[in-house]
């Protein structure tokens, strides 16, 4: 088998650059270093055509290692060129650059990890909330898969009943076994209802959130008109109109979203935070969060974003800045933002499409949020569960026992963890390099 080679910290100017080497080429480098190939840390120096470079290496060996096979990390002073001088001395050693996943797809050939922790590693270095790392987390340590497989046996014993229940009554089902069948059914289905609800802001509704925040007068309610090409909140010069979120339905290139309209926020606030506090609400639940800022007005709504990235902090990811009534000032871009901004004027159209454009970009980029084979198996098998519950008063039990085996099939393949290599070729595309 091919040896690979990945750099594991991103390519930048750092303290550090690491290498990770997996195969069984790691004993000859090793060796090659002058070192004895045993589980150990050592210092080392490679000669390379710059001068003399100090290197740290940790060795693990075969089995005992993440991939399961013979391993080399590599640390050394973090320059992109010394990345560089590592990289080709390795290949010239015959090592290749790894793809996208491929020691954790080792690892699991070599039965170090399931896939369902596998996609959890990916699923942490990609969340986008707390929420998600929580998640991610979890799944890690398992506890999804063992709830999991927890559920999957009371289902068997249900299943069976079902069976048995059959032999003994003929067509009656209103008798006493098939109601608590019925009952046993509605509490797994609940359970696992529990189960697979996520937290992440993403799924909390389905339709994404694109939330219009900033403090009064900002032009917010100008802007949500603007963008969704009718009138639909009102607007006005008096601060503080817009009380109660206003929310319609609207199309940013191909995605359906929802806008939503919201009170200000901020010192100049009249109502003493009574509508101001559900604005932040709603502003954290968004998918996508645009900072709307007059001319004059960014001390406070900068001091708002920081308020509520204290409570969030994966918020920034969410937002956007945006310059209201560019018309009047044109030159408001020039003040730095916390994060990405554009400019636009609800009164000429100016930058509304870039907006919209920016928008749709985040929204997409939010929809491609980690995912688990694990999860999705348990979501099909909820939705049997959930049909067999939904028909149990009028269909033959017949009918709901086929569907109970399904939905515990369903669990079983999902438990089971062996995808074909096709699907774990898509899994690991989704991964980093050197992950
Ligand atoms: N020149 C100019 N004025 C604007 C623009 N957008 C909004 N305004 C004006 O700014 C004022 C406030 O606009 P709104 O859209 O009601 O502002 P808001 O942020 O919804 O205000 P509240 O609901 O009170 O928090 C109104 O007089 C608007 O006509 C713009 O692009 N250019
Ligand atoms: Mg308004």
């Amino acid at each position: 088998m091919d040896t690979i080679f990945a750099l594991a910290t991103p390519l930048q100017p750092a303290p550090l650059a690491w290498m990770r080497v997996s195969g069984p080429a790691c004993a000859a480098l090793a060796q090659g270093l002058g070192l004895t190939f045993g589980p150990a840390t050592a210092a080392a120096t490679l000669d390379t055509e710059l001068g003399p470079l100090p290197l740290r290496l940790w060795i693990a060996r075969a089995p005992h290692s993440y991939t399961g096979q013979d391993t080399l990390e590599l640390a050394f002073p973090g320059s992109p060129v010394l990345v560089a001088v590592v990289e080709r001395w390795l290949a010239a050693r015959g090592l290749r650059p790894a793809v996208a996943g491929e020691f954790t797809r080792r690892a699991l050939e070599a039965g170090k990890l399931d896939l369902s922790r596998a996609e959890a590693i990916n699923a942490l270095i990609n969340a986008q909330s707390d929420a998600q790392r929580r998640e991610a987390l979890g799944d890690m340590r398992g506890d999804f898969a063992r709830a999991l497989a927890a559920l999957a046996e009371t289902l068997r014993a249900l299943s069976a009943s079902y069976e048995v229940a059959f032999d003994f009554s003929e067509d009656e089902i209103e008798t006493a076994p098939f109601l608590s069948l019925a009952q046993g059914l509605a509490h797994i289905r609940n359970d696992l209802a529990n189960l697979c609800a996520m937290p992440s802001p993403r799924q909390r509704h389905t339709i994404p959130q694109v939330a219009l925040f900033g403090v009064p007068n900002a032009g917010k309610s100008s802007l949500f008109n603007a963008l969704l090409g009718r009138r639909r909140s009102l607007v006005s010069d008096v601060p503080g109109t817009t009380r109660d979120p206003v929310v319609a339905a609207a199309k940013l290139g191909e995605i359906a979203a929802e806008l939503v309209d919201l009170s200000g926020v901020g010192a100049s606030d009249s109502d003493r935070g009574r509508f101001a506090r559900r604005a932040r609400d709603a502003a954290l639940k968004a998918d996508v969060l645009l900072l709307l800022c007059a001319p004059g007005q960014s001390a406070e709504l900068e001091s708002e974003f920081e308020v509520l990235s204290r409570e969030d902090r994966s918020l920034p990811g969410r937002c956007l800045w945006v310059w209201t009534k560019s018309d009047l000032a044109p030159d408001a871009t020039m003040v730095q933002t916390p994060v990405e901004c554009l400019a636009v004027s609800a009164h000429t159209g100016a930058g509304l499409a870039a907006l919209a454009r920016a928008i749709e970009a985040r929204l997409a980029a939010a929809g491609t949020a980690p995912h688990s084979t694990l999860r999705e198996g348990a979501s099909r098998s909820l939705e049997t569960l959930s049909r067999a519950a939904q028909g149990m008063r009028q269909d033959p039990p017949e009918a709901t026992a086929a569907l109970v085996r399904r939905a515990l099939r369903e669990l079983d393949e999902a438990l089971l963890q062996q995808a074909p290599g096709d699907v774990l070729d898509f899994i690991f595309t989704r991964f980093c390099i050197g992950k």
